[in-house]
């Protein structure tokens, strides 16, 4: 990170020009957050609230913490993965006073490093500004709340706070044993510097929102055991959310992915999609859109009896491997491909993981097989095999099409985010009203985030005369559906 100041570590300064122009062209595609925007302005409900955000830094995310700021609220922003940051979208956030630690390509020693700088509001010149104070001075500041993808930030938060109360580490299931040390010695900094550094840091959160699968099962977890901090709201199980960004969202940007890393060909090639939920429905879709062949593996056997009637043919990895030009991880899951399938693939077969962790794929085992590696370009990867063959890695395994690509459009985000910026108001507005549980967006609302995005696409709603929403028991006004209806 090449462009440090008092309240930001990114990669240049400059590029905020061109990151303005995008966010601007964005924010014309978001028309949910505009919305909020608008409903939200005047009354301001977040005012005074301090987010830690950690998304993708990308031109959406730029346009979500815009809205967060415009109804009141300060922001810290780091990334939710190395490699998913557009540098000019961080740039034009800075530009504009919003604090942003983040860029393309970090290291992980830097990722770590940036989500703890985010938690540290102490010295942020936002709060200066917003309490006309002189910045600096303050005693240890935390966040109000928290904006999660993925749930790292709130892991660290949880873990931050173990190790001050008994210098132990939990061994997190999604990071790898040098990643696990990292955070230990970030953890070990941070109690040099003061032994209830996090315990001070999360004593301010009233709770907060996660975005994505991954980071609602492993906030599942900590409620299961009773060890959640504060409240937080699912957004990802909002239908306006999961069924959209995750399935088509993806449809979009794993072709875009794709094509940007390789340029090949999809049309008559066979794809294995490992995973057939929602994020391996949109992938499932876009390749035989392509025209290619579509194989899915699945464990569920709801999902793979969809796959199979969607026409599909659906096998186990093993048994297809040596026709597959394109191996596509969508689990959530870890070791799905690993050391026993790459001998056996296909010369030059490409593979990509556009679930949130990168260990679905055995990177580890890949490396040690291969006798060299060629980077053909960053984050595209040539493993040359003892066999002769060699492999295509893309985004060295981790999230693709935001490694490869710069993620969802702007439009399905706009739902994602909407859902993002009614879950910051609640919590903000109500938090006090909540346990130390993960909570649902409520239908009414999430029918509220499909409404604001209709006019835009054409798309004209027929009313429900009341007659009618007597006979099938429904307000005129919705909820429409019972909270079991699945879409
Ligand atoms: P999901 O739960 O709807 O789907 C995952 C599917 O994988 C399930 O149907 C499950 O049965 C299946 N599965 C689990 N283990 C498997 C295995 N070993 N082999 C084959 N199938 C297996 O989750 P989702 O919403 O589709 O999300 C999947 C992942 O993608 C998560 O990590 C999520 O956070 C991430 N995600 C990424 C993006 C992106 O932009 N790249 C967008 C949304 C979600
Ligand atoms: N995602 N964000 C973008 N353009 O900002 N694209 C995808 C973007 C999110 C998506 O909501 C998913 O749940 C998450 O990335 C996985 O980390």
């Amino acid at each position: 990170m090449k462009a440090t100041g008092p309240n930001y570590a990114i990669a240049d300064l400059a590029l905020a020009e061109s990151g303005r122009k995008q966010i601007r062209l964005a924010e014309t595609e978001m028309p949910g957050l505009m919305a909020v925007r608008n409903e939200f302005g005047p009354s301001q409900p977040p005012s005074g609230a301090r987010i830690s955000v950690s998304l993708s830094i990308t031109v959406q995310t730029a346009v979500l913490v815009e809205t967060l700021v415009a109804l009141g609220a300060a922001v810290r922003l780091a990334s939710c993965n190395i490699f998913s940051s557009q540098d000019e979208a961080a740039a034009a956030l800075v530009a504009a006073g919003v604090s942003v630690y983040g860029c393309k390509g970090e290291t992980s020693e830097e990722f770590w490093w940036c989500l703890d700088q985010i938690l540290d509001w102490t010295n942020d010149p936002q709060i200066a500004a917003h309490s006309g104070e002189s910045a600096g001075g303050q005693a240890r500041l935390g966040p109000t709340s928290v904006l999660d993808d993925g749930g790292d930030l709130v892991y660290l938060i949880h873990q931050g706070l173990e190790f001050e109360r008994t210098g132990e580490l939990e061994q997190s299931k999604s990071w790898a044993n040098w990643e696990h040390e990292i955070v230990r010695s970030l953890l070990e900094s941070s109690r040099l510097m003061s032994s209830d550094r996090y315990a001070t840091l999360a004593s301010s959160i009233v709770g907060g929102s996660e975005e994505t699968t991954t980071g609602i099962q492993r906030l599942e977890v900590l409620e299961r055991e009773g060890r959640l901090l504060f409240p937080m709201i699912n957004v990802n199980d909002a239908v306006t959310k999961s069924k959209f960004d995750n399935k088509y969202g993806i449809r979009h940007s794993l072709l875009d992915g794709f094509n940007r890393a390789t340029d090949v060909l999809i049309g008559g090639k066979t794809a294995f999609v490992a995973g057939y939920g929602d994020v391996g429905k949109g992938c499932a879709e876009a390749l035989s859109g392509q025209g290619a062949r579509v194989i899915i593996g699945e464990i569920d056997p709801i999902c793979a009896l969809q796959a199979a009637m969607d026409g599909y043919q659906v096998a186990r990895l093993e048994s297809v491997i040596e026709q597959l030009d394109f191996i596509i991880t969508t689990t959530g899951n870890i070791d799905v491909v690993g050391a026993e399938h790459y001998p056996r693939m296909k010369n030059l077969a490409i593979l990509a993981n556009v679930g949130h962790f990168d260990n679905e794929f055995d990177v580890p085992a890949l490396e040690e097989l291969a006798v060299s590696v060629t980077e053909i370009k960053p984050l595209v990867h040539e493993y040359h095999l003892p066999n002769g063959r060699s492999l295509i890695l893309l985004s060295e395994g981790r999230v693709m099409n935001l490694g490869n690509a710069t993620g969802h459009p702007s439009f399905v985000m706009s739902a994602s985010f909407t859902n993002q910026a009614m879950a910051q108001i609640e919590i903000a507005q109500n938090a006090a009203n909540l346990e130390n549980r993960v909570y649902r967006i409520p239908k009414l609302a999430d029918e509220k985030v499909a409404r604001v995005h209709l006019a835009a696409l054409g798309a004209v709603l027929t009313e429900l005369r009341p007659e009618q929403a007597r006979y099938i028991g429904v307000s005129a006004d919705g909820p429409y559906k019972p909270e079991q209806y699945r879409y």
